[in-house]
């Protein structure tokens, strides 16, 4: 069994790599009774996992099924860390619409936003994935959420995402949500070109964003 804290960052990682769900959630479990910090474990050992794995299917080495039962792996491991994320939990009101958009059905990366999201006291309503633009448009409304946070992880379906901030646009609705995007193959300057609030690379940024773009922080901060 690993010694230190990176250590088993590693044994992790490989264990995803390799596709030891058993494994993975026993080191997750020791993770947790060594006190280590959950976030950490997860972004250092399951999705760096998840990552070389994606490696190997950019390499055809690996497919579709290993990727699969990769993904059960690690949300076997993110179902035991989740509990021990530690951030403060305030309940402070604000509403997030959240879902991977049309066409589009990776989503593993919008799970972890969400579970940010959710640690970080904002109340979350999760619309899944290959969701069509008007859907968060009208849950966002019925729920009269601050935040529609769209996820994509394919070039061919970025476009989508315009779509959402068009249908607010011709509904007169746009300045009651602010709309933020994230997903490996966007940008900064997609987010400016499609004129959506914001871009975070990572989920941990996504929530600082959301925090920004609802006032609980100052954009300085
Ligand atoms: Co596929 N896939 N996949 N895939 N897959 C990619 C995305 C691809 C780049 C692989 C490749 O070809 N190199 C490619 C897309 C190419 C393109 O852009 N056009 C691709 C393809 C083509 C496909 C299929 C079409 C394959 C096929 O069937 N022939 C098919 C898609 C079907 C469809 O959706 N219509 C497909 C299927 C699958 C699986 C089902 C096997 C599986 C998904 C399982 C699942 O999600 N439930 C899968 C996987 C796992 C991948 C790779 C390998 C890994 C993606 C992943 O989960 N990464 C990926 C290649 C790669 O990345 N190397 C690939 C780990 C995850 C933690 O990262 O999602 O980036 P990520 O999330 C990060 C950030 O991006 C960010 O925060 C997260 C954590 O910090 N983030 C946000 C994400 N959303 C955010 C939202 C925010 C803010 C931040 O604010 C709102």
């Amino acid at each position: 069994m690993p010694e230190t804290p990176e250590d088993l960052h590693e044994a992790l990682a490989t264990a995803v790599l390799e596709l030891d769900e058993v494994l993975t959630a026993d080191l997750c479990n020791k993770a947790v009774a060594l006190g280590y910090d959950a976030w950490t474990t997860i972004e250092q050992g399951l999705i760096a996992g998840m990552n070389r794995a994606g490696k190997l299917f950019d390499e055809e080495e690996y497919f579709v099924p290993e990727l699969l039962i990769a993904s059960d792996a690690m949300y076997a491991g993110l179902g035991i860390l989740r509990p021990h994320i530690s951030q403060a939990n305030t309940i402070h009101g604000r509403r997030v619409v959240i879902g991977v958009v049309q066409g589009d059905t990776h989503d593993i990366g919008k799970n972890l936003v969400r579970i940010m999201l959710e640690v970080a006291g904002f109340e979350v309503f999760d619309l899944g994935r290959d969701v069509p633009a008007q859907a968060f448009v009208d849950r966002a409304v019925e729920v009269n959420a601050d935040v529609i946070a769209l996820s994509t992880l394919m070039t061919t379906t970025m476009t989508q995402m315009s779509k959402v901030v068009s249908i607010l646009e011709e509904g007169n609705i746009r300045h009651r949500f602010k709309v933020i995007v994230g997903g490996a193959p966007l940008s900064q300057q997609f987010s400016d070109r499609i004129g959506a609030d914001g871009y975070a690379p990572k989920a941990a940024q996504a929530v600082q964003l959301a925090r920004q773009l609802t006032g609980l922080v100052n954009a300085a901060a």
